[in-house]
């Protein structure tokens, strides 16, 4: 019942005594009814859901709760505290007026919801209240880089590669969400002679054209991914590509000079064995030793 002061009109009358007193008076009374703690705090404005950016120091408001209670005097008047928060109690209450504020720098890539179960409380004799909950969104910042893993590939090709071979397949991940974590890929170093390509999306390496390892035996390819975060804050990450060139057997042995003259040293060893060879039978046994000892060296 809410509180508040009757007014009643009392009329008395007088009718027993002797002789009888042919009168009437009134009389107004005033009467106080005092307030019963009947009603409880009630939230105003339900669901609560905050949302709150990432990233914002300690002591950031994050939302206000308002909670009425009917009552009057101490029945009605309302204090708020905090029971739980889930996962983790980052938060505080001002008790007075609801305020809530975060007690530590919010991270979403740590948590992005929070579950906040608020008490209203009068101070009557014994008090009521009531609960609720506050979800606490937490709004992504692109405070992520793009992170290949591994960060250096090996790659080693024949000279002789079809075009649009599939060299390798970058992993790169970014741990923001939305733009902020979609990734482009550009190769922005070690590809002058424009053989290899990387697709914008997907992060394929791919040779443009076949390659020569007797001009470019290796190449050093940087790549960089880049989010698409808000302008003026994209953030980037590298990868480096070893690629080694394989030779393949596509040139023509030439000779450099149009003729070569060599001397044997076996040959005048021989000539010189004949010459001081005193029997035919000593010759040959010597030509025999010779032609073995040469076999085996061959
Ligand atoms: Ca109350
Ligand atoms: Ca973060
Ligand atoms: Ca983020
Ligand atoms: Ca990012």
């Amino acid at each position: 019942m809410a509180g508040g002061i009757n007014l009643e009109t009392l009329f008395l009358h007088s009718a027993g005594g002797r002789p009888p007193l042919r009168a009437t008076s009134s009389a107004t009374v005033f009467v106080n009814l005092l307030d019963l703690n009947d009603n409880d705090p009630t939230f105003q404005n339900l669901p609560f859901v905050a949302e709150i950016a990432e990233g914002l120091p300690a002591g950031s408001s994050v939302f206000q709760v308002v909670a009425i209670d009917l009552d009057e005097g101490p029945n009605g008047q309302v204090t708020y505290r905090m029971q739980v928060g889930m996962p983790r109690m980052d938060f505080l209450i001002n008790s007075t007026n609801g305020l809530i504020t975060s007690t530590t720098e919010l991270d979403r890539e740590r948590i992005a919801e929070y579950y906040l179960r608020v008490v209203a409380s009068d101070a009557g004799v014994p008090s009521k209240s009531s609960t609720s909950t506050l979800t606490v969104k937490v709004l992504d910042v692109n405070d992520e880089s793009p992170t290949f893993f591994p960060a250096v590939y090996n790659v080693s090709l024949p000279e002789d590669v079809a075009r649009d071979f599939k060299v390798v397949r970058l992993n790169c991940t970014d741990a923001d969400v939305g733009l902020n974590a979609e990734l482009s890929y550009f190769i922005t170093g070690g590809n002058q002679d424009g053989k290899f390509s990387v697709g914008f999306r997907d992060g394929v390496v791919r040779t443009v054209v076949s390659l020569d390892r007797e001009t470019v035996a290796s190449y050093t390819l940087i790549l960089e991914a880049i989010d698409n975060g808000p302008t003026g804050n994209r953030r980037t990450g590298t990868a480096t590509v070893y690629v080694t060139v394989l030779d393949v057997n596509d040139n023509r042995p030439i000779f450099l000079q149009s003729s070569y003259e060599s001397q044997c040293l076996e040959t005048s060893r021989l000539k010189g064995l004949c010459r001081d060879a005193q029997d035919t039978r000593g010759y040959l046994r010597r030509e025999l030793s010779l032609n073995q000892k040469l076999g085996k060296e061959s």
